[in-house]
């Protein structure tokens, strides 16, 4: 089993159902990930040491969700130079809004790269950690526009149409 290169952190077991699309889809490309329940507010020690440590563990990107206040991202890439992406989570009357705000609006010099709300989000969370980890590994890089072409390959045309003309 190789070291993890991406840590997919989250605030609660609650986000669990949701944030677990990110493994799935870094599963799809070969790339080794962990995870971790630790929360901004709740564990405040154990996310400073999570992020103060990521870097020498041999993490490359961080993914972070969280719902509500959702304050994990930002927190986590205070204590890192590490890129980290954001997923809001719907964990409240207000469906994911307050989470996505309070992600997204990060002040400049710190910034969280924010996904859409949700599933959605937690998947795009694994494909951009994908494509950042492509830039220093072929493999990746590979994996990575194979799974575009596979994208495209599920489109369907009308008989007798050519997209080329
Ligand atoms: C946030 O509060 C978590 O990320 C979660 O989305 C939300 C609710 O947490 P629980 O009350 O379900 O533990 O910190």
């Amino acid at each position: 089993m190789s070291a993890a290169r991406v840590g997919i952190v989250m605030g609660s077991p609650s986000d669990l159902p949701v944030m677990r699309a990110c493994g799935e889809v870094l599963d799809g490309y070969g790339i080794a990930w962990e995870t971790a329940v630790i929360s901004a507010h709740r564990s405040p020690d154990a996310v400073r040491a999570y992020g103060r440590q990521a870097e020498a563990r041999g993490l490359r990107v961080l993914i972070a969700g969280a719902g509500a206040a959702a304050h994990l991202p930002g927190v986590l890439a205070s204590l890192t130079t590490l890129p980290v992406i954001g997923v809001p989570l719907a964990a409240t009357p207000l469906q994911g809004v307050d989470s996505l705000l309070s992600i997204v609006q990060m002040p400049p010099g710190i910034p969280v790269a924010t996904v859409a709300v949700g599933d959605m989000g937690a998947r795009n969370a694994g494909h951009l950690a994908a494509q950042i980890l492509a830039l220093g590994d072929p493999d990746v890089a590979r994996a990575v526009r194979e799974q575009r072409q596979a994208m495209s390959a599920r489109i369907q045309l009308p008989d007798g149409f050519d997209p080329a003309s």
